[in-house]
């Protein structure tokens, strides 16, 4: 039996305590500060740490000050106050909880699931006039799509972003678009296909799946990209896919896509990069986009994750990189590792290369196994984890004086489209 692990929070704020500079325990020590210290102007950077460095993106929504009282509350006097905002609003409230959010958050989660899974339970509870999502932007605007005219969809943290969605924004993605159609044409060939389709990970702003909808494209998630590139191969000569290169080419790759044929968009650059000759022979084109945290994951901490246990298997999200995915047993979303390991019989061992506080979850509600991250430096999604309790208690606590603040909201404009791009992926079927 394992023994249990401390949540991440706690693993961090030890950590730290013990060493003010944990460089190399945890990826940026500063993740045990509050949130609010990166949420005000000027902040340094995106995420505190894990985005490395990644600029604020033009336009992102800013968080304002976090009331003192939720800064400077204890995690009991905090629990007590989320609590009883939940009780006084009954099921006219709904909190929806991601796999990658920190234990302290997921704990008052009515559901906890993947992106989509949760945009989903939220049409199960149409009574919910708030749908309080903690997640990151991109998750909560599709939560916005999908849900009723009367729901408001709220984000404790507007500082939450994903800084891979944030890697393709509309106005490149336009000018790719421009300088791909004039190489391509816009005429279908002798089989009906057009030339090229865009296709967008589900972890992307609204106006892209808008962009997508509106071009013909569709969205897709970890868990469905090989259905929807069939889906796009059926009915165009290649795709255009953002903003995760990894997703891209681990899933074209394992459909028999050569490599060669793969050629990487690089915004800002004429072609993005490429020879008009590379981009006619394309049948898959890459963003240059990745995910902070499963770029960290490694061959190396495979090898050694085997070396210390023979019985090991290895499972990764295919938005690590390439070679990482290649030398794991497996490689899927983060609906497939929960349930391989809920499948796996007693006594298996797992090492997962995925965001860490799903990784020390699946340890403790599943004793049984010996389940590990394969990074041993703790590294949370940092834009996540900027959900913390005191912005959960505040946002509970305006609704119940009849405040919505931090609503998100997508606008008809793209909704529409958006909504057109997500009902295609709805309908691919493998
Ligand atoms: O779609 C999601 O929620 C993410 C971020 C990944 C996954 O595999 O579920």
């Amino acid at each position: 039996m394992s023994t249990p692990t401390l949540s991440v929070d706690s693993e961090i704020q030890l950590i730290t305590a013990q060493s003010p500079d944990a460089t190399g325990a945890v990826c940026a020590p500063e993740l045990a500060d509050g949130p609010w210290v990166f949420d005000l102007e000027p902040a340094p950077s995106y995420g505190p740490g894990a985005s490395m460095a990644d600029p604020i993106p033009a336009g992102a929504p800013r968080q304002g000050q976090l009331p003192d009282e939720y800064k400077t509350a204890s995690k009991d006097e905090l629990d007590a106050r989320i609590l009883a905002a939940k009780a006084t609003l009954g099921d006219r409230v709904v909190v929806l909880g991601h796999f990658y959010q920190r234990d302290e958050v997921v704990k008052y989660a009515d559901f906890v699931g993947d992106s989509f899974q949760l945009a989903n339970a939220a049409l199960t509870v149409p009574q919910a006039e708030a749908i309080v999502f903690c997640g990151v932007h991109f998750m909560a605007e599709t939560a916005d799509i999908l849900a009723g005219p009367t729901q408001s969809v709220i984000l404790p943290n507007l500082a939450a972003g994903c800084s891979m969605a944030d890697m393709a924004d509309i106005d490149s993605v336009e000018e790719a678009w421009a300088q791909l159609t004039e190489i391509y044409g816009t005429e279908p060939d002798a089989d009906g296909r057009v030339p090229i389709i865009p296709v967008t990970y589900m972890n992307s702003a609204a106006d892209l799946k808008g962009f997508c909808g509106r071009h013909g494209g569709i969205v897709c998630t970890s868990s469905n990209a090989a259905t929807v590139l069939e889906w796009a191969f059926e009915r165009g000569q290649r795709v255009l896919f953002f903003p995760d290169q990894h997703l891209g080419r681990n899933t074209a790759k394992a459909m028999g896509v050569p490599l060669e044929r793969m050629p990487m968009w690089k915004p800002r650059k004429a072609l993005g990069g490429n020879t008009p000759e590379e981009l006619l022979d394309a049948q898959v084109v890459l963003w240059h986009g990745f995910c902070s945290v499963h770029k960290r994951f490694s061959v190396a901490q495979i090898d050694r994750a085997r070396a210390e246990h023979p019985d090991v298997r290895v499972i990764v999200h295919p938005e690590c990189p390439m070679p990482v995915v290649d030398a794991a047993d497996a490689a899927g979303s983060t609906d497939f590792i929960v349930k391989a390991i809920q499948a796996a019989p007693a006594g298996s061992t797992f090492a997962i290369g995925t965001e860490i506080n799903l990784v020390q979850r699946l340890a403790n509600e599943y004793p049984q196994h010996t389940i590990f991250c394969l990074d041993d430096v703790i590294c949370p999604c940092s834009t996540m984890y900027r959900i913390h309790p005191g912005y959960l208690a505040w946002v509970l606590e305006e609704l119940v004086a009849g405040r919505v603040v931090n609503q998100i909201t997508v606008g008809d404009d793209v909704a529409v489209p958006a909504r057109v791009a997500l009902e295609r992926m709805l309908a691919a079927r493998p």
